[in-house]
């Protein structure tokens, strides 16, 4: 169960990039405690079971304090693992992304669109979180990188838990650019940090301007926001001006880039960010790598 919505959790299941003719599943989360990319994966197929045991309750029945210690309990194991996909990220010179919005924005587009421009300068991999299907990792493996599906089935975000155990299976090369597109949901995302370096925000102009005032925490997290769809602004009274007010208003350092993942109006803007940021994190890795 999500603390933070009430909705859902468990039957998460991760791609797995090999196949055997038997598999186990074993239950996680509630009793052990490890550190990442040390453990299992001897080279059989087996999927996570997130959400048995003790966190399965139902929030029925807790008191509201009980739901209160329950939620910062997860919050403070979710930001545990978050270190540790940190540490990872910073090893192996990585920057990684984390795409944050309603359903249906257009951050897998943006993503395809992203990678057929970007895919011959620099190593790209995604990890594609939804609720069910595998369409975006299938979309994104078409472009010929690197994809794996979480399927979080009822549950609403990603957790670093379940990064961590992507990242396993994924294998991104050295110095990467990764990009994990999460759950579309404006709320719970934005309590669970993935270890990310940046979450952004893909907000579609067909969704109303005033979007980062009703969900503050999801444009309060995030570094940058990208106004997407803006093909379609002449036929919709969309107030572009109105939007990044409000959302410098519940972000003061917020950055804001207006694009069209169809036509790839403001495309170059966006890769110019990504390459630059990227640079940023390479810079702090190689000086890492001297000290
Ligand atoms: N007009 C227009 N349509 C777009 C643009 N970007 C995406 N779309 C369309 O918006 C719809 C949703 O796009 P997706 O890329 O699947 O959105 P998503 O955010 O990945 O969706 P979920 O993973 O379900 O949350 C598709 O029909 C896209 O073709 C754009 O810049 N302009
Ligand atoms: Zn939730
Ligand atoms: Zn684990
Ligand atoms: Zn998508």
């Amino acid at each position: 169960m999500c603390t933070v919505c009430g909705c859902g959790e468990g039957e998460t299941t991760i791609e797995h990039s090999h196949d055997h003719d038997h598999n186990h599943s074993h239950s996680h989360c509630s009793s052990h405690s490890h550190s990442h990319h040390e453990h299992h994966h001897d080279g059989h197929s087996h999927s996570h079971d997130y959400g048995q045991g003790p966190a399965h309750a139902h929030a029925p029945g807790m008191s509201q304090s009980r739901m209160v210690q329950v939620e910062q309990d997860i919050l403070a194991k979710n930001n545990q693992y978050a270190a540790a996909n940190r540490d990872y990220f910073a090893k192996h010179g990585m920057l990684a992304l984390n795409l944050v919005s309603s359903p249906g924005s257009g951050k897998t587009t943006l993503l395809t669109e992203t990678i057929a421009l970007l895919k011959d300068e620099l190593s790209i991999a995604v990890i594609e979180g939804d609720q069910q299907t595998t369409q975006d990792a299938d979309r994104i493996r078409a472009t010929g990188v690197k994809a794996l599906q979480i399927n979080t089935g009822k549950g609403c975000h990603l957790d670093a838990h379940m990064v961590g155990h992507a990242l396993d299976e994924l294998k991104p090369e050295e110095q990467s650019l990764l990009f994990i597109e999460n759950v579309g949901n404006l709320v719970c995302p934005a309590s669970f940090d993935l270890g990310e370096a940046h979450k952004v925000a893909i907000l579609s102009v067909t969704e109303g301007e005033d979007k980062p005032l009703k969900y503050p925490d999801m444009f309060h997290a995030a570094d940058l926001m990208i106004l997407n769809k803006t093909d379609l602004l002449p036929h919709l009274d969309f107030d572009v001006e109105q939007c990044i007010e409000y959302a410098k208003r519940v972000n003061p350092r917020i950055k804001v880039l207006q694009l069209s993942a169809k036509t790839g109006e403001g495309m170059s803007t966006w890769l110019q960010w990504l390459k630059a940021t990227r640079a940023l994190h390479l810079i702090e890795y190689q000086a890492e790598a001297v000290a």
